[in-house]
């Protein structure tokens, strides 16, 4: 089976209308899009997706912007794509991500409690098929 990862356009980038740019990215490249949900996340979802987070300071600030609006949840496949893709999203902080990536292109820092930074992506083939499993239930 071709390598899948899950990819979020997260409540900032549905806001500022970069579906599109994230997709048309990821397109780009030359990964396929297999699969697309609108979901506005629940709390008990943001939980077992952050599991690893829960207690860190950011955690209930992070809930709650993933709350603020709904999520694009995309099923992504080609070979080495879970790799591909963080690259292509760039560094978590977006002030420092580098240019040409999306977070480096499109994110900067808002002064909120928590990073807001368009996308998400697994970060592993075994993250990417837990992740899948819970936003493609
Ligand atoms: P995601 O998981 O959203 O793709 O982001 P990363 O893989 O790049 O980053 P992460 O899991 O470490 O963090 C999840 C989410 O929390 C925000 N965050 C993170 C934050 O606000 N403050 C922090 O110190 C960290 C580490 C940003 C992304």
């Amino acid at each position: 089976m071709t390598e899948q990862t899950l990819v979020l356009v997260k409540p900032d980038g549905v806001r500022r209308n970069l579906i599109g740019e994230v997709i048309a990215r990821i397109e780009r490249k030359g990964y396929v899009v297999t699969d697309l949900r609108y979901v506005s996340a629940t709390r008990e979802l943001l939980t077992e997706h952050y599991e690893e987070h829960v207690g860190k300071p950011f955690f209930e600030p992070l809930v709650e912007f993933m709350m603020s609006g709904p999520t694009v949840a995309v099923r992504v496949e080609g070979n080495g794509v879970v790799e591909g893709f963080r690259s292509l999203a760039g560094a978590t902080n977006p002030t420092t991500a580098a240019p040409g990536t999306i977070r480096g292109d499109l994110g900067r820092d808002w002064g909120k409690a928590v990073i807001e930074n368009i996308v998400h992506g697994s970060d592993s083939t075994l993250s990417a098929d837990r992740e899948l499993g819970i936003w493609f239930k």
